[in-house]
């Protein structure tokens, strides 16, 4: 595909000066990085629009809170985008129901799981985090908590996912395709200019679910992991296997041990695939990191994943992610 072949031309070209203007640490962070603030990255070709909405936000000196809240909001609001937001792919039962959450460079974070009616979810979870003592609410509650910090309620079910789906109930078989019914969760990490790290989850979750399903983007340290110490993760694929290995948290730890970005992705993937030989060949997972040295990288399971960075000099590229298969 004519995106593809231009991303990885783009990834060789980039990738030359990348390394000249970020010396990459090396596995111990022996070198000295300098570091390119802002940068802000997301999961999949339509992290391009959120990445550019993001931006918006860091290179006007803005938090990276809000920057990555702005970003989400841009494919939550994007009808065609059919597993994030309003036109999310509905459950087996034909309803809409949104997961999503948000961490700071303070560790604070909120969350939402199963929320119906409302487009914005990563909004509501900043509210959960910013308005209530708690970290997470769910179903009714979540719904409750948005109409009453006014989130308008509105149905999220498009005539084309409508349609979709009654497609799908002809058969009902409930066998989600490798990057394509399960791919448009947007994570989106990044760190703003004063070197502060922040990150945002959002998604419809996988399509024709059991109602009630939550997967891993709306658990911190499953879908999103941020430590400002150290660097911010997110995942993107088949929840389940991420809940596992509570994966971000992981990435985040294995940074911490001194991995870089895509090695820690990596380990990651390589714990999905050791515990799980045959299932791992069939599903997809992908992860997304950053660390504190503004270094990146991203690994995945099966080939597909691909992930946009926004920063200087690479500016809202698509790079194709490495993958074990
Ligand atoms: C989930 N991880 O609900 C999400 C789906 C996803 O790309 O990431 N799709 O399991």
């Amino acid at each position: 595909m004519d995106t593809k072949q231009t991303s990885r031309r783009n990834l060789l070209k980039y990738s030359a000066i990348g390394a000249a203007v970020l010396p990459l640490t090396n596995l111990f962070g022996k070198a000295k990085a300098k570091v390119e603030k802002p940068i802000v990255l997301s999961t999949w070709n339509f992290g391009v629009a959120a990445n550019a909405e993001a931006w918006k936000v860091l290179s006007a000196g803005g938090r990276a809170l809000d920057a990555v809240e702005a970003g989400v909001r841009v494919p939550e609001a994007d009808g065609k985008n059919n597993s994030v937001g309003y036109g999310g792919l509905p459950d087996r039962d034909g309803r809409v129901t949104l997961d999503a959450c948000i961490m700071d460079e303070f560790g604070n974070c909120g969350s939402v799981a199963s929320l119906e009616y409302v487009m914005h979810a990563a909004s509501v979870a900043r509210k959960v985090m910013e308005k209530t003592p708690h970290v997470m609410l769910v179903g009714d509650g979540a719904l409750q908590f948005a109409l009453d910090n006014d989130f308008p309620k509105q149905n999220l079910l498009t005539p084309e996912s409508e349609k979709a789906w009654k497609q799908w109930l002809t058969t009902a078989q409930y066998k989600p395709i490798i990057n394509v019914e399960n791919h448009d969760t947007i994570g989106m990490i990044a760190m703003d200019a004063n070197g502060n790290l922040s990150g945002a989850c959002t998604t419809s979750g996988l399509a024709y679910k059991m109602h009630g399903r939550v997967g891993d983007s709306p658990i911190i340290g499953a879908g999103l992991y941020v430590d400002n110490e150290i660097g911010a993760a997110t995942s993107t694929g088949l929840g389940e296997e991420v809940i596992r290995i509570v994966g971000c948290h992981l990435v985040v730890e294995l940074m911490r041990q001194g991995q870089t970005p895509e090695q820690a992705c990596r380990t990651a993937v390589e714990r999905i695939v050791k515990k799980q030989p045959q299932k791992s060949k069939d599903i997809q997972v992908g992860f997304l990191a950053l660390n504190k040295q503004g270094e990146y990288g991203a690994f995945c399971l099966q080939k597909g994943f691909n992930y946009a960075v926004y920063s200087n000099p690479v500016k809202n590229q698509l790079f194709d992610s490495k993958s074990h298969y």
